[in-house]
């Protein structure tokens, strides 16, 4: 399916110095190239909405995170191949849809396009490839079919609704030199337990070999969307399988970096990486990026508990979109933080004093402040601090007669994103 709109990126002279990103695996910063390869081509999968709400400030600060890496990464001279998928067919979208009346795939396209245009709004540089789950289904059953083959996909017996043919991964068997469990997350056995429970894993379901083990496909239940699935039966994929396969047909193996929100690492980070290994003995990514939880009123802000900040009713307020971005940078993207009003007024004041400062600003004030920019980038995306620099600079008097008025306008809006 097409993405949305990407706005024109604009190109800045000199350039950035390489990105040291934090690495979720490996519990430390790494650089994103080797020095040697400075402007390797860069490649990134981010995981996409699942399309039954409408965007919220935790989703909004995620896909702003990772356009920061992917506006870090250009600048530095390098080619980026983005890919972002659309979960547009899962249990919470089925339930949604037949509440609300409606068609699931209306529902899916109906909050597709929101997120669109959103993310248009936020001015977020569009992945190359933009998929959905059910335009790969076709793409990913031969997976499957060769995991059951080699023994690490089984079947299970039926559960209390007697339907045969649920098949999952064998996780303990699957393990190799590019994947074990706990290669991504590093959690102990209790927390993937706990975590696997609360996030889409089924460890009770009886008849699987161990607890964990992840639904590679769920047989087609009366009442619910299915695909042919060859010598798998009538059915739909598995979450994790979907992300894996996706990236694995639109990007290198491995690919630079795997995105998302914090609350992906375990189960769904750790089992896609471990199917990719699976199916050709290659780690899924080089380095996994995660972002902290947004959370409004104490709690995190999901679409299952309702406590949400919708970017589209604040666009529809009048809010600036650029005051919306200026308050998800002023937080690191790594950080748990609650959106508040107050936020949002200091980001919108924020910015008055930015518009106000840039006239009469000198070229050397100017690039200084690029420079500045983009050494707080390229420690793990420090964008709170890039914001600090911002303020000092619009702190002091013009230094000029404007020739660097243009400058400022540029490396913020290539930089950062913001359009002031
Ligand atoms: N479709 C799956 C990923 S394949 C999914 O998690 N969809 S989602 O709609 O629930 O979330 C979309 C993205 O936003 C994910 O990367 C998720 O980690 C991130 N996200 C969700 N809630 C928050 C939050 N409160 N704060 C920050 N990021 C969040
Ligand atoms: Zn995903």
């Amino acid at each position: 399916m097409h993405a949305w709109n990407s706005p024109e990126v604009p190109h800045l002279v000199g350039s950035a110095p390489i990105l040291e990103l934090f690495d979720t695996a490996t519990g430390r910063k790494r650089p994103t190239a080797p020095a040697e390869t400075a402007n390797a081509p860069a490649s990134m999968y981010v995981c996409g909405i699942t399309p039954y709400d409408a965007t919220h400030m935790g989703h909004a600060a995620t896909y702003v995170a990772f356009d920061l890496l992917h506006r870090t990464w250009l600048d530095s001279g390098r080619t980026v191949t983005y890919t972002q998928n659309v979960t547009d067919v899962d249990d919470p979208l089925l339930e949604r849809a037949r509440d609300r009346g409606l068609d699931w795939r209306e529902l899916a396209r109906e909050q597709t396009e929101l997120f669109r245009s959103d993310m248009e709004a936020l001015n977020v540089i569009a992945p190359h490839h933009y998929l959905g789950a059910v335009e790969t289904v076709d793409l990913l059953v031969p997976y499957i079919e060769k995991f059951v083959d080699s023994g690490i996909g089984y079947t299970v017996p039926a559960g209390d609704d007697g339907v045969e043919g649920d098949i999952y991964f064998d996780s303990i068997a699957a393990q190799n030199g590019a994947w074990q469990l706990g290669t991504v997350s590093g959690y102990d056995r209790q927390l993937m337990e706990q975590f696997s429970a609360e996030r889409g894993g089924d460890p009770q379901r009886a008849g699987k070999r161990d607890p964990l083990d992840p639904l590679l496909w769920r047989a087609a239940r009366e009442g619910e969307p299915s695909w042919d699935g060859g010598r798998l039966g009538p059915g739909r994929p598995g979450w994790h399988i979907e992300c894996s396969i996706i990236a694995r047909s639109t990007l290198p193996a491995p690919f630079t970096v795997q995105g998302g929100g914090s609350d992906l690492i375990f189960p769904h980070h750790e089992f896609s990486a471990a199917h990719a290994s699976a199916a050709d003995g290659k780690p899924l990514a080089e380095l996994f990026a995660h972002t902290g939880m947004v959370g409004l009123d104490g709690e995190k802000m999901s679409k299952s508990l309702g406590n949400l900040v919708l970017v589209s009713k604040l666009r529809e307020a009048g809010v600036e979109p650029v005051a919306i971005r200026t308050v998800l940078l002023g937080q690191h993207y790594r950080t748990d933080w609650f959106w508040t009003d107050q936020l949002l007024e200091a980001a919108q004041e924020r910015v008055a004093r930015w518009r106000e400062r840039i006239e009469g600003t000198g070229l050397a004030e100017a690039t200084a402040l690029l420079t500045r920019i983009r050494a707080r980038m390229a420690d793990d995306l420090n964008s709170p601090a890039a914001l600090q620099a911002i303020d000092q600079w619009a702190a002091g008097n013009p230094e000029g007669s404007g020739e660097g008025e243009e400058v400022i306008r540029r490396g913020l809006d290539s930089l950062l994103g913001l359009k002031i």
